[in-house]
């Protein structure tokens, strides 16, 4: 019998508390209750090889290896399949990731041609810098001959069959040579997920490490070329994140506004619904319908896309989709591609709100499809915030949390540069001073999506406070930077009083908060960014695998995690996962991904069970790291308190007085 949790067990976040007993109440399910009743199929997951694994991947099978020593129909071993189980997720996760960078590619160029209806190029600077990457001369041009070329050399990218991504030359030399003697250099986006598909087929590749290395070539090839196009084109477009503030949580919805709810992945058409919601007609509209407005609200990754670049509030990350509903106050939910539950329109369906897909991929069943066109973008949007208006009236009895906080999104690394060097000398160097004097321990990437099998936010929150107060800088993205956000990490400067000694004494002396929410999950690319300067500014040696960094995805779910988790080792930053791994049948391919991978690519892939262990995990490896490059042991009582006699008076000081003196007008 499966194990019913209590609700505040589910989650850790009061906003969805609230929601989940609501849905108890009306008798409605969420992913939360389905889990309970659905523990994970331990052969499917292949967790351990007490579980088992199981390959699907001809019909001579499916086969389940349980027993000692047991193989499949074929022949093929514990060790093959579970390597072939983790190339497929990586190719599905890569795919999903870099088709979304090739749509945003077709719409720059429709935007360069002037077919694209309400788009423009709104950063230039941007562009003629992506265009000197591309090797694309800017001189003399006008922005739409450069965004012309930079976009089809970037959907050149996809269909690329020989040579390398474009990309890969902006790495560290010495990343670059390890993926030549590794075998792993990506040649084109769509290759390297075709091969993987041709190579885990029945009958084809069965060497578990070498099944990785397609494994890894694909995933760099969504690293360092899908998510980094659509993260650049999409500031090409939409212009690069510099802070703003903005709100996160089901609070964030209102109770006398028509509430447009924005869930997936694209910030296209998105983008234009935040045009449409303000013009003035439109307004008018809703207000003679008995509303006070037009309210935007977003979920996942689109919520990070225009959150980052248009301050549209957030109604949380991917658990908090279905609670969004159960307000009773969301008029439309639009939603476009990638962690969109399928339980949704049902859900939709015990209220008055109309469930949208726009996407000429992602078709759900029981809701309305309203296919988007970039030539006709602009009216597409206006149609759907006229649908969402025409249904407030429609609107029944509402319980709208009423929890938000404060959030500050937007760290591109053109602004980290900016922030820690002025305009003049923009620069990574006191970054990497404050590390190398050991004020900053680290930096860790605490990324990554909920789980309804983990407790909601609950890893990411604790992760987040320990790893401050440990003096490690965060950066983040995807659903992990929105949980932060709930719970008042990702709010800037404020949230230096979480921070440890050193880390609030380097954040104090440059305005830089101690937590940089970075954007949404394609936004990956944009750490590889950092990572790469902070290895060529000096001091951390010459390699990211030198830096002392580590990625983190405690409540992951999403095949793009594992894609993530994958070219991020490949990279020379290590990983490590929560939940359970989906490996652990197969000691070999743990031995590969940790050992191996550690040796040839000098970074590891790991999964572990506790949140503990995942913290001690991160400042063991931070700690090793800095060994390796001779810094100085990390010892917090260094900083903060001996060396700054202004922060050891405030301590002294009642904390309000302290928040007073430190946020208050000294800065
Ligand atoms: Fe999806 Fe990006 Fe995961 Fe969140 S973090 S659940 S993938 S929305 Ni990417
Ligand atoms: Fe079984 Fe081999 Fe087919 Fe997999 S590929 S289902 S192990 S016979």
């Amino acid at each position: 019998m499966a194990k019913t949790r209590t609700n505040i067990e589910r989650t850790v976040d009061p906003a969805a508390q609230e929601m989940l007993d609501r849905a108890d109440k009306l008798g409605l399910g969420t992913a939360f209750s389905r889990a309970d009743a659905m523990p994970a199929c331990p052969i499917g997951m292949g967790a351990s090889p007490k579980s088992g694994i199981c390959c699907k991947n001809c019909y001579m099978g499916p086969c389940r290896l349980v027993k000692d020593g047991q193989v499949g129909v074929c022949g093929a071993t514990v060790d093959t399949i579970a390597a072939r189980n983790l190339a497929r997720a990586v190719a599905g996760g890569a795919a999903a990731h870099s088709d979304h960078g090739r749509d945003v590619a077709f719409t720059l160029l429709a935007t360069a041609e002037g077919h694209a209806q309400g788009y423009q190029i709104r950063d230039e600077a941007k562009l003629r810098a992506v265009a000197r990457k591309f090797g694309i001369p800017t001189d003399k041009r006008k922005k739409e001959e450069i965004a012309r070329d930079v976009a089809l050399k970037a959907i050149s990218q996809f269909g690329q069959q020989t040579g390398e991504l474009i990309y890969l030359k902006t790495a560290p030399k010495k990343r670059q040579e390890r993926w030549k003697k590794y075998g792993v250099t990506p040649r084109g986006v769509d290759r390297e997920v075709v091969e993987v598909l041709h190579r885990t087929h029945v009958g084809d590749d069965q060497d578990a490490e070498h099944i990785l290395q397609g494994a890894i070539r694909c995933a760099l090839s969504d690293g360092w070329g899908g998510s980094m196009i659509a993260t650049d084109l999409s500031d090409i477009l939409f212009g690069t994140p510099s802070p703003r503030v903005g709100q996160v949580n089901l609070g964030v919805l209102k109770d006398d506004e028509v509430n447009l709810v924005l869930h997936g992945h694209e910030p296209t058409l998105s983008e234009m619904i935040v045009a449409a919601a303000s013009e003035p007609e439109l307004i008018a509209y809703a207000e003679s319908k008995g509303a006070k407005g037009i309210n935007l609200a977003g979920i996942c990754c689109t919520s990070n896309e225009v959150l980052l670049r248009q301050g549209v509030p957030s109604a949380g990350n991917f658990l908090n989709q279905e609670l969004a509903l159960l307000t009773g106050a969301v008029e439309a939910m639009v939603v476009d591609v990638q962690c969109i539950m399928q339980a949704l329109p049902d859900l939709a369906s015990h209220f008055h709100t109309k469930f949208i897909t726009t996407s000429p991929k992602v078709k759900i069943a029981g809701g309305t499809h309203m296919e988007f066109d970039e030539h006709k973008a602009l009216d597409q949007a206006r149609e759907i915030v006229k649908l969402a208006i025409d249904n407030y009236p429609n609107r029944g009895e509402t319980a709208i949390p009423d929890y938000r906080s404060d959030i500050v999104p937007g760290f591109s690394h053109e602004y980290i540069n900016y922030m820690l060097g002025g305009s003049f000398r923009a620069s990574f160097r006191p970054l990497n001073d404050a590390i190398m004097s050991g004020r900053i321990r680290g930096v860790a990437a605490e990324v990554g999506c909920n789980n309804p099998r983990t407790p909601h936010d609950k890893s990411h929150e604790f992760l987040v406070r320990e790893l401050l107060k440990n003096d490690v800088l965060v950066v983040q993205t995807g659903c992990g930077a929105l949980a932060s956000g709930k719970f008042g990490y990702a709010i800037g400067e404020a949230a230096l009083e979480f921070a440890g000694p050193g880390l609030r004494e380097v954040c104090e002396a440059t305005g830089m908060p101690p937590v940089l929410h970075m954007g949404s999950c394609v936004d990956n690319s944009r750490i590889l960014t950092v990572l790469t300067q902070m290895a060529e500014e000096g001091g951390l040696g010459d390699d990211i695998s030198d830096v002392p960094a580590v990625g983190l995805a405690p409540e992951w779910m999403s095949e793009k995690a594992l894609s993530i988790g994958t070219y991020a080792a490949a990279s020379g930053a290590s990983v490590i996962f929560g939940i359970d791994s989906p490996v652990g049948a197969s000691p070999e391919v743990t031995r590969l991904m940790t050992e191996t991978w550690d040796r040839v690519l000098g970074a590891k892939m790991e999964f572990v069970k506790t949140d503990e262990e995942m913290l001690q995990k991160t400042l063991a490896h931070i700690d090793a790291k800095r060994a390796a490059l001779n810094l100085p042991v990390y010892d917090p009582k260094r900083f903060g308190r001996s060396g700054d006699a202004r922060m050891l008076a405030l301590e002294e000081l009642p904390e309000a007085e302290m928040a007073d003196a430190l946020y208050g007008g000294a800065k």
